[in-house]
């Protein structure tokens, strides 16, 4: 049957018509799905576009403040069905398109993720960015274009291979070339001194160009800029080397401005240590600097209101550099005193802390950052001198004044950017209490005695469109049966299913929504790997990237410990469950490699054993993204958030899986607790040290393998794994990674396994109460609203933009 079109999708399809013909230069009969994909988003656009343009002249006549986010990463994944249902046009999309024999839900996946980004810093500001435009808040994203983003995961034979993924490879109709918006970007050379004032004269220039690509809020509210940053050289090719036969030479400036916006580094949480790593924080944090200073002075005449007119984030502290190169454009360019200049770069600039892991924390070599940026050498050692002697003249002492320095001390010296950051903003802030409270303590405790008000805390949302309607889009539709929409302007409004958490009849049907999308996600599983999953099963999912701290091995060394169980004694009434995993790993990380191979080594050995059958089985989805997360978070019934308390900032997954009525299984990290305080505390699985006791542990003599060889289950766990029982062809795979467990265990999996595997059985002992597990699971979904990224944005809008 075909549905009789009516008005809005008749146009749609005529605009969709007119792009596939006109711009994507086919006719129908030869259009192939991705010319249709590209022929609905160009008709798409142009609505998006008109938009875009009323945006940008009402924050122009209304003078208002602006807030720019910088950040080295976006991990925005698709944007097709995000915009379609942002502006309301999803139906007439699939009407449109239906008239041809099209499915929308299938044309979307011809779009690649857009994966410039690692994991939760990315993807929090990929959020960020949609609440900025649904909160109608003038705001532009800055990073980096990268030709190769995140990599693609390959699993062959259980390891990961990393492959180049080619997003870009059949053109972006997202973005938009601004070739009048294009910046030199000068490296290396010398100062010198010329009329009383400073000169930097570069070894080297670099040419930033934008990129632009709209970001659409809720309803059409609003459509902000992400603005990505191109390096070509200033000189693209040297025609007279290229003449004379040196061809490779006469385009080896070009080969090194691609170096710089080639590749994102894979690596979260360990520092890349390369210079290629510094030139591209310098890269994009000078080109971003620029602009947002062209476009003050373009406005407003002038540059000393830019604290008024201009706010400034830095998204941890890749684009720290702003700090010295707001400074040197202030002082060297425009003239203004030292002291003015840091006045007005302070005013501007705030930073957001999103980890405390020592080996995280971006320090350079002091000889490569003189090299390499020598007038912002120059510059840190003056704002560097103006804090110590603030701090000597209160009083603080010489291991206070070496923790506060900007210059590391230690062994070789480092410039640390986190200080950086820190005393360059007038806002610092964590993403979760706990972190927040931690940041005081710990890394920053020196700092904070100094300048007491300057810490604060965000914790961390997501946003409701793109991770409950739009993945979600049955319990959308249910929850709007039930409380009315309300909910969809403001996620908040979710608390109202909290009254009828004890309806059994919508119990039935949250029930029935998460079945239908573990049918699809099985469906989709069998497709692309190939195996069979019962829907009926409990789908209990730990997915993020690999790392020792997140305890990707406490979730696997209990899935050996319950297959040991299962298989001595078969006839016992078992809760079926099917464990998902799903993560990269740093390519260089040698530990989260071997765990990935782990869990398949698992998988292959639990899945082929017939006496196990369907009561358990593991998968480990290859590939990992955005797209893959829109599948699998709607239907998880358990979220695995089980970091070594203290560890995790705060965790944004757990959020997502809230969102969409799982049950949390985790210990008391980031924002679990105040997921917990939210959500109740009988509607949450917590287990396990607090960051207090792992403190306590790890100073006072902590003995892993006595703890291991005291719980059956655990050694007989620990030591079938490191003898190469999962591991036949090779025996001693995982010997080196259990004697790390009994030697050390910094993570400290083996002091919490016994309350993890006590945890597991009291989600397993809930799930058999099916009512008792709806009702928590409604309760997740009504308590979780606050942790809408549109309460997070406020939150900074009001208390560090001054915006709103
Ligand atoms: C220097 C290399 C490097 C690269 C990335 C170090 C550290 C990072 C990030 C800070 C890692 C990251 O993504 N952190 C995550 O940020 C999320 C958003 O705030 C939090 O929810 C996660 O808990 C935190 O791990």
């Amino acid at each position: 049957m075909t549905i009789p079109a009516s008005g809005k999708e008749d146009e749609l399809d005529a605009r969709i018509l007119a792009a596939l013909h006109y711009r994507v230069g086919k006719n129908e009969r030869a259009a192939k799905p991705h010319d249709w994909y590209n022929a609905a988003v160009l008709a798409l656009r142009d609505d998006i576009i008109d938009l875009w343009f009323a945006s940008t002249a009402r924050t122009h006549e209304a003078g208002a403040k602006r807030v720019y986010y910088l950040s080295l990463e976006f991990l925005i994944g698709r944007l097709l069905r995000d915009a379609l249902s942002n502006l309301g046009c999803t139906r007439a999309m699939e009407q449109a398109l239906g008239q041809h024999g099209l499915d929308l839900a299938r044309i979307e996946t011809l779009e690649p993720d857009a994966a410039l980004g690692n994991g939760g810093l990315g993807r929090l500001a990929a959020c960020f960015m949609e609440s900025l435009a649904s909160l109608d808040i003038p705001a532009y994203g800055y990073g980096i274009r990268y030709i190769n983003g995140m990599f693609r995961q390959r699993i062959d034979d259980g390891w990961q291979v990393e492959l180049p993924e080619t997003w870009l490879a059949h053109g972006n109709p997202w973005e938009f070339e601004r070739r009048e918006s294009a910046y030199c970007v000068g490296f290396g050379g010398e100062v010198v001194s010329e009329e009383g004032a400073v000169r930097w004269l570069p070894a080297e220039k670099i040419e930033a160009t934008a990129f632009d690509t709209p970001v659409v809020g809720w309803r059409g509210r609003r459509v902000n800029t992400l603005r990505l940053w191109h390096a070509n050289a200033m000189d693209p090719i040297r025609l007279d080397a290229f003449n004379a036969g040196d061809h490779a030479g006469a385009l080896a400036a070009q080969v090194r401005a691609d170096s710089l916006v080639r590749v994102l580094y894979p690596a979260d949480s360990t520092p890349a240590g390369q210079e290629l790593r510094l030139r591209q924080e310098y890269f994009f944090s000078s080109a971003s600097i620029q602009d947002i200073l062209r476009r003050h002075v373009q406005y407003h005449g002038e540059v000393r209101s830019l604290p008024e007119k201009v706010a400034i984030q830095l998204n941890d502290t890749h684009p720290s550099l702003a700090v010295a190169e707001l400074m040197r454009l202030l002082i060297d360019d425009h003239r203004l005193a030292f002291d003015e200049a840091w006045d007005i770069t302070r005013g501007t600039i705030a930073y957001t802390n999103h980890t405390l892991l020592p080996e995280a924390l971006e320090s350079w070599p002091l000889p490569l950052f003189e090299r390499l940026l020598p007038r912002h050498m120059q510059i840190v050692y003056a704002i560097n001198a103006q804090v110590l002697r603030e701090a000597r003249r209160k009083g603080f002492d010489d291991a206070a004044i070496a923790a506060i320095s900007l210059i590391d001390e230690h062994g070789e010296r480092r410039v640390r950017m986190a200080n950086l950051a820190f005393v360059g903003a007038h806002s610092v802030n964590g993403v979760a209490a706990l972190h927040t409270q931690l940041m005081k303590e710990t890394v920053f405790a020196d700092l904070h005695k100094l300048y007491p008000t300057r810490i604060n805390n965000k914790t961390n949302g997501v946003t409701p469109r793109r991770w409950l309607h739009q993945a979600n889009p049955r319990l959308t539709a249910l929850i709007r049966e039930a409380i009315g929409s309300d909910f969809l302007e403001d996620a908040e409004g979710l608390a109202a299913l909290g009254a009828l958490a004890g309806d059994a009849a919508l119990g039935e049907r949250v029930d029935e929504v998460k079945r239908a999308n573990k049918v699809d996600l099985a469906n989709h599983l069998r497709e692309l790997i190939g195996i069979r999953l019962d829907p009926d099963a409990l789908f209990d999912v730990q997915i993020k990237r690999i790392h020792e701290y997140k305890r990707q091995l406490l979730n696997l060394i209990e899935t050996v410990a319950l297959y040991d169980q299962i298989r001595s004694h078969p006839e016992r009434d078992w809760v079926p469950r099917v464990k998902i995993f799903a993560g990269k790993a740093a390519p260089s990380y040698h530990n989260a490699k071997l765990i990935i191979k782990l869990a398949n080594d698992i998988a292959r050995r639990v899945n082929a054993d017939p006496i196990v059958g369907e009561v358990l089985k593991v998968v480990f989805v290859p590939n990992y993204n955005v797209s893959l997360a829109e599948r699998i978070i709607p239907a998880a019934d358990l979220s695995e958030q089980i970091s070594t308390a203290g560890m995790e900032a705060s965790g944004t997954g757990n959020m997502k899986f809230a969102f969409n009525g799982a049950l949390t299984i985790g210990t008391l990290d980031g924002a679990n607790i105040e997921i917990m305080e939210r959500v109740g505390r009988e509607n949450i699985v917590i287990f396990g040290l607090t960051a207090e006791d792992v403190a306590a542990k790890r100073a006072g003599g902590y003995d892993p393998r006595a703890l291991i060889e005291g719980n059956r289950e655990l050694a007989q766990a620990v030591h079938s794994i490191a003898s190469g029982v999962f591991s036949p062809d090779d025996p001693t795979r995982y010997a080196a990674l259990m004697e790390g467990l009994m030697q050390s265990d910094w993570f400290m999996v083996a002091a919490d396994f016994e309350a993890y595997a006590a945890a597991q059985n009291e989600v397993k002992a809930r799930w058999r109460d099916r009512a008792a597990w709806r009702r928590a699971a409604i309760h997740n979904i009504a308590g979780v609203g606050w942790f809408s990224s549109d309460r997070t944005i406020r939150e900074y809008a009001k208390a560090i933009w001054g915006v709103l």
